[in-house]
């Protein structure tokens, strides 16, 4: 026997009594998950929702003894493009990407299709013809996300309200989503309807800042019945340009909005928002899954995983905001 054998005999034993070197990682849940690698392309951290997501995704890998490749993009499409051309180089045995808006996907997941890398899609959507190029999409229905937001209102103002609206971000799922269902239900009612609207880009300074600008250009809020925000960074942002201006939020301004992040139960309690609706962090687990299934040859994948939230009030802030903050 060569020398070059022996070596081989005895390197092998070491290998697996020392590993190869791989990232220290708890009993996996399954024999299909060990050793799992997964790229996990995220939009950010512009809210304390995303924040929620992402670390809630981690610590559901880390319960796995899934290896999560993790990438911020900041809010940049190219830069998640990037990420994503980078574990396909990485032979990673699936990607999971939360897309920053819809358009721009087909040239990057068709080269992950080609490199036979499953692709999971969470939260807001990409815009694809071809649904070959995607595992599947785990999201909550965010349309009805905004008929909820909107009834809530209506029941509250008894249908009629002068509404100020702060978008998310411009082309995302969940702005265009949230503001179909919210628009859906307001035009059942012929007194209330939106007389401004802007982006606020899902940040509480941009909600803010806009919230500044309609309060000048509404007699200084007095036209204003409500504000209706996209995600609850922005209803905070603008409760406090609502007191900055002399008012009183959540009274004489109602604010309701969405994602049920602990602070707006604070805000809640406190009186300065009024109604959120409930976006659940938690999608790691259907989207690990949808890819261990897939390993499995499993082919009855369903194309979209929707996840449930519900509406809170002030009437439970204070109890809900005591089991959710860090
Ligand atoms: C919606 C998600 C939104 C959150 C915001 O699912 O995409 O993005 O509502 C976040 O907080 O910025």
């Amino acid at each position: 026997m060569g020398l070059h054998m022996k070596f081989l005999y005895l390197l092998v034993p070491l290998l697996a009594l020392f590993g190869c070197g791989e990232s220290s990682q708890q009993a996996p849940a399954s024999a299909t998950e060990k050793n799992l690698v997964v790229g996990f392309s995220q939009v950010g951290s512009e809210s304390s929702w995303r924040t929620s997501f992402s670390e809630s995704v981690k610590a559901e890998a880390a319960k796995r003894g899934i290896e999560l490749k993790f990438s911020d993009a900041q809010q940049k499409q190219e830069n998640q493009i990037k990420a994503i051309r980078s574990f396909i180089a990485q032979g990673v045995d699936a990607i999971i990407v939360a897309p920053v808006v819809e358009t721009g996907w087909k040239p990057v997941l068709t080269e992950a299709k080609r490199a036979g890398i499953p692709v999971v899609i969470v939260d807001r959507n990409m815009a694809l013809e071809d649904d070959s190029l995607y595992l599947t999409r785990v999201a909550s229905d965010f349309v009805e996300e905004g008929r909820k937001a909107a009834r809530w209102l209506m029941e509250a103002t008894e249908g009629k309200c002068d509404i100020v609206e702060l978008q998310g971000t411009v082309g995302a799922t969940a702005a265009i989503d949230r503001m179909a269902g919210f628009n859906e239900v307001i035009a059942e009612h012929e007194n209330a309807r939106i007389i401004r609207t802007q982006t606020g880009e899902f940040t509480r300074s941009k909600g803010k800042e806009v919230m500044e600008a309609f309060l000048k250009a509404e007699q200084s809020g007095k036209s204003i019945c409500a504000v209706w925000a996209h995600n609850d960074e922005m209803a905070i942002g603008a409760a406090l340009a609502i007191k900055e201006a002399g008012l009183d939020p959540g009274d004489d301004i109602l604010i309701v909005s969405v994602d049920a992040v602990p602070d707006i139960f604070k805000a809640m309690a406190d009186g300065d928002t009024n109604a959120t609706v409930e976006l659940s962090p938690h999608m790691g687990g259907p989207a690990f899954d949808a890819i261990e299934a897939h390993r499995q040859g499993k082919t009855d994948i369903p194309k979209l995983i929707t996840i449930q939230g519900d509406v809170f009030t002030q009437a439970t802030a204070a109890e809900e905001y005591a089991k959710r903050k860090q």
